[in-house]
């Protein structure tokens, strides 16, 4: 078996590249270890970046999301009990984000493949990659219980933080930057409308808190909790008083979220890692199989999908003129917003949690930072640009 681009994992990022690439009419295959239910119903990350959108769109996947994603203008951040809202659009000249989850998204993309594009191998579990360093990389793979072998001109890892090709780039020319943070969260979905219709981040003595929504009957909530935490130990009951009292603020007396049945209650760890550089030979890195960030600032998606984007121009310019520059690039294009989403996303984490190890003064530096983003529009407008993300260019 041959093809133009081998893609490893059928998350967000393999969609979205094998769809990127099937419109240049560059074939490629994609190979996902679990089944398709699995993929799709895999609870993750709900805000898309505007470039993600218009991404999407130009994609030809922009269908449902158009109908059902929600655009959000803004979000309000509660500490030191009171309330701030921040204004993307009046701030950044005009952008906003869309809640709109990841397991919609990836159902698009998958139906979208499933119709028009390349093959979709579901239960295809790759277990190396080999040859990186020549022009015909291989991918084996174990499909239907039997060991086969994938031939390609480039091989892309969409493989995740726990996927194999990043093994492909050699340890020696490797380099891994990490940071792990002494919380997890306890994310839960419930059958509640949101209260509020934007999303609100609080910074409290008890924790961090955050409310965010898949619909608008449907509530996507997470509460700050201690590494190792067993979600038996968080009865419904428990999770909706802590979340009340971390969200509690003297500008909205009396404010209380409204309740329902909690369909699916998970711990996340949280962690910071880039893996450098993001290409070796003809095998490039895209989405977290390159980098993670703990999701305070809702960018994992959002880079997955940038590095895509990045990626399928280049081999777009690579196919119609044989220049290799932009693949040439590819890995240096890519770290550039990755370190700045690195850096937005440890800040927002390090502002808005509490560490167990805390000190009263770091807790004061916390809020006087809140403060500043409250009271100064320069401070309000970097929060902004960030959160609503860099242009593509
Ligand atoms: P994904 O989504 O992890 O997809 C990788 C795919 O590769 C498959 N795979 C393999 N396939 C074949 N052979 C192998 N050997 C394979 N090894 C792995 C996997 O089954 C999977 O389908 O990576 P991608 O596409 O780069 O997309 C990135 C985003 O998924 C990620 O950045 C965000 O979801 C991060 N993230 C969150 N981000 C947010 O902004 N907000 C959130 O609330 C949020 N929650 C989360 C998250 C990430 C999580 N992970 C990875 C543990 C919650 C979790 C649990
Ligand atoms: C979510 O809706 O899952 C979500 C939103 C914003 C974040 C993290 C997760 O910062």
């Amino acid at each position: 078996m041959h093809t133009t681009v081998g893609i490893i994992g059928g998350g967000p990022a393999g969609l979205l590249l094998a769809r990127l690439l099937h419109n240049e009419g560059i074939d490629s295959v994609v190979l996902e270890r679990r089944d398709r239910t699995y993929v799709e119903q895999r609870q993750r990350a709900g805000i898309l970046e505007q470039a993600t959108v218009d991404a999407l769109r130009n994609a030809g996947a922009g269908a449902r999301l158009d109908r059902e994603g929600m655009p959000h203008d803004g979000i309000e951040i509660r500490f030191a009990n009171r309330a701030h809202r921040i204004d993307f659009p009046s701030l950044t000249g005009g952008r906003n984000v869309t809640v709109y989850a990841q397991t919609e998204v990836v159902k698009d993309l998958i139906a979208l493949q499933l119709a028009e594009g390349g093959p979709l191998l579901f239960d295809a579990q790759v277990t190396s990659v080999e040859g990186a360093d020549t022009a015909t990389p291989a991918v084996r793979f174990i499909h239907e219980g039997r060991q086969q072998t994938l031939s390609c001109d480039y091989v892309v890892g969409c493989d995740g933080f726990h996927g194999v090709a990043r093994n492909a780039v050699p340890a020696s020319l490797r380099t891994t930057y990490e940071r792990t943070y002494p919380y997890s969260w306890l994310g839960v979905l419930a059958e509640a409308p949101p209260v509020y219709n934007e999303l609100i981040y609080a910074h409290s003595e008890r924790g961090f808190a955050l409310a965010s929504m898949r619909s608008p009957s449907v509530s996507r909530l997470y509460l700050q909790v201690p590494n190792g935490t067993d979600t038996a130990a968080w009865s419904d009951q428990r999770i909706w008083d802590e979340l009340d009292a971390r969200f509690a603020t003297d500008s909205h007396p009396g404010w209380k979220l409204e309740r329902g049945p909690i369909t699916s209650k998970a711990v996340l760890p949280m962690r910071s890692h880039v893996t450098e550089p993001m290409r070796y030979g003809r095998v490039f890195l895209a989405g977290d199989a390159a980098h993670i960030v703990p999701p305070t600032g809702a960018k994992g998606l959002n880079l997955a999908a940038a590095d895509v984007i990045v990626l399928a121009r280049a081999l777009a310019r690579w196919r119609t003129t044989g220049s290799g520059d932009l693949l040439d690039t590819y890995s240096d294009t890519c770290l550039q917003r990755v370190w700045r989403a690195e850096h937005f996303s440890y800040f927002m984490t390090t502002t808005l949690h509490t560490d167990p190890n805390q000190s009263a003064f770091e807790t004061r530096l916390q809020i006087a930072q809140l403060e500043r983003v409250a009271t100064s529009p320069h401070a309000a407008a970097e929060l902004a640009e960030n959160y609503t993300g860099l242009p593509l260019g």
